[in-house]
């Protein structure tokens, strides 16, 4: 037994994981149910590093130091329980089963509960940052007991992505599923960041009439700025790309139909059971659904709507200067979001989360690294115990600074009949916040008359409800 840890699991991303701990001088033990890969893999990569080609569950194992650290990097769902199934029997208390896929955190909940009883520690791992950064350094987000990650902390600060400041880009998160959650909730932030881009794409190019060229130009532009991510980064490079066998841009060669994996769906999922707003999210996982449904398109596609010119010249970049703002402003609002959301999981299952150190770790590797992230992290750790990120002094400063461009976007959208989801309700939540009053006085009235359901008032503590049907005098319910 000679590999500090092994990998089961060897399609693209187990393989890459399996290098990059290679590369960082640890022996690696590989293994997959089809083994002819597991050779394929240290024919093509054997010369990085130290591997351990390991044919069957047993040899597998038996290749591993105590306590043994294996990382499960097969398909989500199923296969992970079957891989677990297969393992369970071989492993000795004390040992570390790593499960690296995309699972849902409930799953990782109960793996973690039914392993623990046999005394093997199971760590639930959010790894983001694709292939590549499985290979060169990917954000890693580590659930799992404390003392899982006094044995495995280590090694995954190795293998991590490095932020600009040469911190490591993982840590532990908290027990059982927190880090499969965290993980779950960056996919969400991730959706809701790439509709706002997307939505600053379509109004530069229907209402400030700019080609994808010149759109590319003004990414690059943001990117230098406080916008500057890795999202902003490759929109600059999808944007400026020419199809080959037309020769027209390639954004206007690819079907408008977008596609999803379930994350984004599982954190909107989530929210709604833990009841936290996180409506620039959802929007955005609504879009998804929306430009999917092709024949409800097809079907609608004669409805009236405004006729509007582009603008041009100087209105046009006045313009596109306010998308920035609308842009930025939108995008605290989905981080706000997002993070009520992992602080609600937090709370709800008592993983103790530091919000600042999850801000921390995704500056680097993920697919939502950006500098902004240490603004966030600087607000958290100013403040632990901040109610929201928009009660941040600076937050609060710049989305007020960038308020009435905001407003004057969603105007221009809604007066061109340009679809702004994740703009718009970015904007109704913060104005929602701002509210001295909201309408749910009202919508507290209309359940107590339909049903009874009684209501606080403003002026004295206490349950009531009026007799409506009656003659509306006001009981103490
Ligand atoms: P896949 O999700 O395509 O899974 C393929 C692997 O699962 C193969 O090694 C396959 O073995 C193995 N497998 C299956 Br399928 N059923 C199995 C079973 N019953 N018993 C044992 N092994 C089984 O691989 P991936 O794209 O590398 O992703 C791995 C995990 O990482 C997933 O959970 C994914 O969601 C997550 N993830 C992916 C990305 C990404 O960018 N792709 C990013 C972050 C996380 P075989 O070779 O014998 O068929």
């Amino acid at each position: 037994s000679t590999a500090q840890i092994g990998v089961t699991g060897l399609a693209v991303m187990g393989s890459n994981l399996a290098r990059n701990f290679a590369r960082n001088g640890f022996t690696v033990a590989v293994h997959n149910r089809t083994a002819a890969k597991t050779r394929a893999l240290v024919e093509e990569f054997g010369h990085e590093g130290d591997f351990v080609a390991a044919e069957s569950a047993k040899e597998f194992v038996d290749a591993l130091e105590r306590p043994r650290r294996l990382i499960v990097m097969v398909k989500a769902g199923e296969p992970t329980d079957a891989v677990i199934r297969e393992f369970a029997p071989l492993l000795e208390p004390g040992d570390v089963v790593i499960d690296g896929g995309n699972a849902h955190f409930e799953d990782t909940r109960r793996r973690e509960r039914e392993l623990r009883e046999r005394g093997i520690h199971f760590v639930g791992v959010g790894i983001s940052g694709g292939e590549e950064g499985a290979l060169l350094g990917p954000s890693i987000m580590p659930g799992g007991s404390p003392e899982s990650y006094d044995a495995l902390g280590p090694m995954l600060e190795r293998i991590a992505a490095k932020a600009a400041d040469g911190t490591p880009c993982t840590s532990h998160v908290g027990p059982d599923g927190a880090g499969h959650f965290v993980k779950m909730v960056h996919n969400g932030i991730e959706y809701a960041d790439m509709q706002l881009i997307a939505e600053a794409y379509h109004l530069l190019r229907k209402v400030a009439g700019y080609s994808p060229a010149r759109i590319a130009e003004t990414f690059r532009t943001w990117n230098r700025g406080r916008l500057d991510s890795y999202l902003i980064e490759i929109t600059a490079e999808v944007l400026a790309h020419v199809d080959t066998a037309t020769g027209k841009p390639f954004v206007d060669v690819v079907a408008d139909a977008a596609e999803q994996k379930g994350t984004g769906r599982w954190t909107v999922q989530t929210a709604m059971d833990l009841g936290v707003p996180v409506s620039g999210i959802a929007e955005a996982v609504f879009a998804r659904a929306v430009s999917g449904h092709a024949g409800l398109r097809a079907a609608s596609r004669g409805l009236a709507g405004p006729s509007a010119q582009p603008l041009a010249g100087e209105a046009a970049d006045a313009f596109a200067a306010k998308v920035e703002q609308a842009l930025y402003a939108s995008k605290i609002v989905s981080y706000t979001q997002g993070f009520h959301q992992i602080r609600a999981g937090s709370e709800e299952y008592g993983w103790g989360i530091d919000l600042g150190a999850v801000a921390s770790l995704w500056r680097g590797g993920c697919i939502i690294r950006a500098a902004f992230l240490d603004r966030i992290r600087a607000a958290y750790d100013a403040r632990p115990d901040l109610p929201g990120l928009l009660a941040d002094a600076g937050f609060a400063q710049e989305i007020g600074a960038a308020q009435d461009d905001w407003r004057a976007v969603v105007a221009a959208a809604v007066a061109g009949g340009i679809p702004v989801p994740a703009f718009a309700a970015s904007l109704s939540y913060y104005d929602a916040l701002r509210a001295e009053r909201l309408p749910a006085a009202l919508t507290q009235g209309q359940r107590d008359f339909f049903g009874a359901h009684t209501y606080r008032r403003t002026d004295r503590e206490g349950s009531f409800h009026t007799l409506w049907s009656g003659d509306r005098t006001e009981t103490t319910a």
